[in-house]
């Protein structure tokens, strides 16, 4: 038998990280996360999307805004492998809170791929990159040479993220790839993006707990594919002969007032009826369009997406019935 391999994940409380450790359990990886310390005071609200693979996972509390923190766990597991997931992820936050989205998400990532450089330098780093870093584009779809012009903190921090990302690959050797991920949703995603928000609503419209569904530009379009397929292209990322840095995509997009028709006629509603407008929910500068162009993954990873945006949205419609029911 092989050596058992070890991946330490940041961010697994999150949508990518419960679906990615299941992913790498079943691949017989030994799973490390690193998790806040009041996740672990707090495991029935902070840990319900991986509370049922608690006993496989082995947790240590950690900072992203702590170097000393950071560098202890990783001198500790020298994992053979980091997923960097753990951000500040929600963009329309990163307007009313520059500061902390910009220190968290890019000190974090500085902080991880310096104590890899000086204490375990032949870990593997995958750093969660994002659509958001192309933000305001002039192409119609958007692949591994398109200019970045990002529209927000939280873009920018990501640009930042990469670029740090790209200097610890040239100047030190390290194994690091960024992976370049359109959204990416699931019945598992936070209630506060606009996928969530719609099919949670839909859910409590259908059964008579809620009445009217409020949102902002509904003409924004987004590249929506499912997490699962996703956090398999972080892996093949991470296994593959060189670094290197993928666009993660489905190549179709849709718009919001798209993604609300289809789940509303799902449950035989017209959404017209129930959305409503509030200019508070828009963004001071927005990203209209985002669609990905992932021939590379197609080629080198051998990745395509499994999940169609039909699909997806009738998976996260059906959680949410069956789970507000
Ligand atoms: P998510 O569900 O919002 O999860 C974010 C994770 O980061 C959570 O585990 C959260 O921990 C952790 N985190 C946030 N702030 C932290 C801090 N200060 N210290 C330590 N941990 C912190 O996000 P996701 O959808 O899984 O996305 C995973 C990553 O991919 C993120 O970096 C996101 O920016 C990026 N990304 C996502 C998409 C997408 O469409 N989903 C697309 C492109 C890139 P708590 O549970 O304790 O809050
Ligand atoms: O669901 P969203 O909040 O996701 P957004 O801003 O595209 O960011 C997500 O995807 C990125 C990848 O491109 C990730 F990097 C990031 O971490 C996150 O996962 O908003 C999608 C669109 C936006 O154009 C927004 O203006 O929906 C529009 N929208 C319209 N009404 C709304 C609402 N968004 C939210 N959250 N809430 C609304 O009521």
């Amino acid at each position: 038998m092989g050596k058992i391999k070890k991946a330490l994940i940041t961010g697994i409380t999150g949508q990518d990280g419960s679906y990615l450790s299941e992913f790498l359990l079943k691949k017989k990886y030994q799973v490390y996360g690193l998790v806040r310390r009041i996740a672990l005071e707090d495991e029935t609200h902070r840990l319900w999307r991986i509370k049922h693979l608690l006993n496989k996972l082995k947790l240590s509390s950690a900072s992203l805004e702590s170097y000393a923190s950071i560098v202890k766990i990783i001198q500790k597991i020298k994992p053979d492998e980091i997923y960097h997931l753990g951000a500040q992820s929600y963009v329309a936050y990163s307007f009313e809170d520059e500061f902390s989205t910009l220190n968290t998400n890019i000190n974090g990532t500085h902080y991880i791929l310096s104590a890899i450089k000086d204490f375990s330098p032949k870990t593997r780093f995958y750093f969660a990159g994002s659509s958001e870093m192309f933000g305001k584009v002039n192409k119609n779809r958007q692949d591994e040479k398109t200019r970045f012009n990002p529209r927000s903190a939280y873009g920018i921090s990501k640009v930042a993220g990469f670029e740090l990302t790209k200097n610890y690959r040239e100047a030190y050797n390290i194994f690091a790839c960024t992976g370049i991920l359109f959204n990416h949703e699931s019945p598992r995603r936070g209630f506060e993006f606009v996928t969530r928000k719609i099919t949670s609503s839909v859910a409590k419209i259908k059964l008579g707990n809620q009445k009217k569904l409020f949102l902002g530009n509904i003409s924004a379009k987004r590249d929506w594919g499912h997490s699962k397929d996703y956090v398999k292209a972080m892996w093949l990322m991470l296994q593959q002969k060189k670094p290197s840095d993928f666009v993660i995509g489905t190549g179709k997009m849709h718009s919001v007032k798209d993604f609300a028709k289809l789940a509303f006629s799902l449950v035989g509603l017209d959404y017209k009826k129930y959305v409503k407008f509030n200019k508070a929910l828009l963004r001071p500068a927005e990203v209209d369009t985002l669609r990905a162009n992932y021939n590379k993954a197609k080629k080198i990873l051998k990745w395509k997406p499994t999940i169609n945006f039909n699909q997806l949205v009738r998976e996260m419609v059906n959680s949410d019935l069956k789970s507000f029911k």
